[in-house]
């Protein structure tokens, strides 16, 4: 997955306003309401300590201010350390944090030092896409298509099949395909099927992924892959419903299942 950029950041309530609104619109529920049935958890006292990490590519602007918000948003006491890395770790701790989050550029988790529960954003990611798709108020079948079954992926994918949907499934890496066959039992998809869906999961870090073949009009395509997936001129032309936002979905998904 591509590290998230400053610019990806910018902006984030109105992002989170528009996508909360179409989630809404699509589903009958916003995210906290999803969130809630979900995991059937709710914020309660916890406090977040947020800690910048220094590795690999190392902090990046706006990432720890955005997660406090986050957190803040879903009505949880956050904290952004004044150090990083193992310092800021023992800063989180000592002054009472009850669940770490923290990232670098390979895994974002949230641990919860209380109950033990820790999540990465990949699985938390896929999970809440997936479950925002399968929760299409007009879909034509309980058909689901979901393109890309890397952790993100395949995490969807796996809450899919446990939700008892007919999951559709394509890569084009070989193995990652026949892994989630054999031990998800999904159908593998190939454009030539001609079969449409109303239902998408999109998780790749790839652009123009999804092809006129693969839609029904006016489908709904759930997508945490930036960029985005699904061509501008196809949206439109087919009315897609979209939800696609960089890091506020992943991270109420990572935050309720941890709680
Ligand atoms: O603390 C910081 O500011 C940075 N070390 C944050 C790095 C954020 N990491 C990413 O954006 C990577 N893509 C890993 C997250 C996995 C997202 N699914
Ligand atoms: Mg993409």
């Amino acid at each position: 997955m591509a590290l998230l950029t400053p610019r990806d950041l910018e902006n984030l309530s109105l992002q989170l306003e528009e996508s909360d609104a179409t989630i809404k619109r699509v589903t009958g529920l916003d995210v906290r309401g999803i969130c809630e049935e979900l995991y059937g958890t709710r914020p309660g006292a916890q406090k977040i300590g947020i800690i910048p990490i220094t590795s690999g590519e190392g902090v990046i602007g706006n990432f720890a201010s955005s997660l406090l918000f986050i957190a803040q948003y879903f009505g949880l006491e956050g904290t952004i350390t004044e150090h990083p890395d193992i310092t800021g770790y023992y800063e989180a701790v000592s002054q009472g944090a009850d669940i770490i989050l923290m990232a670098d550029d390979h895994m974002f988790v949230a641990h919860n030092l209380r109950n033990r529960k820790i999540v990465s954003n990949h699985v938390a990611t896929g999970v809440i896409y997936a479950e925002i798709a399968s929760r299409f108020r007009e879909a034509s079948s309980k058909d689901i298509l979901v393109i890309g079954l890397g952790k993100v992926g395949y995490a969807g994918a796996a809450h899919l099949v446990k939700k008892g949907f007919n999951v559709y499934a394509c890569d084009p890496n070989r193995e990652f395909l026949d892994k989630a066959v054999k031990e998800l039992g999904i159908n593998p998809y190939c454009r030539e099927d001609r079969k449409r869906f109303s239902m998408v999961l999109e998780a790749t870090p790839n652009p123009d992924t999804i092809s006129e073949g693969m839609i029904e009009e006016r489908c709904l395509v759930s997508t945490p892959g930036i960029p985005c997936g699904l061509p501008p001129e196809i949206g439109k032309k087919y009315r897609v419903d979209l939800v696609m936002e960089p890091l506020v979905i992943g991270v109420a998904s990572m935050l309720y299942s941890v709680i």
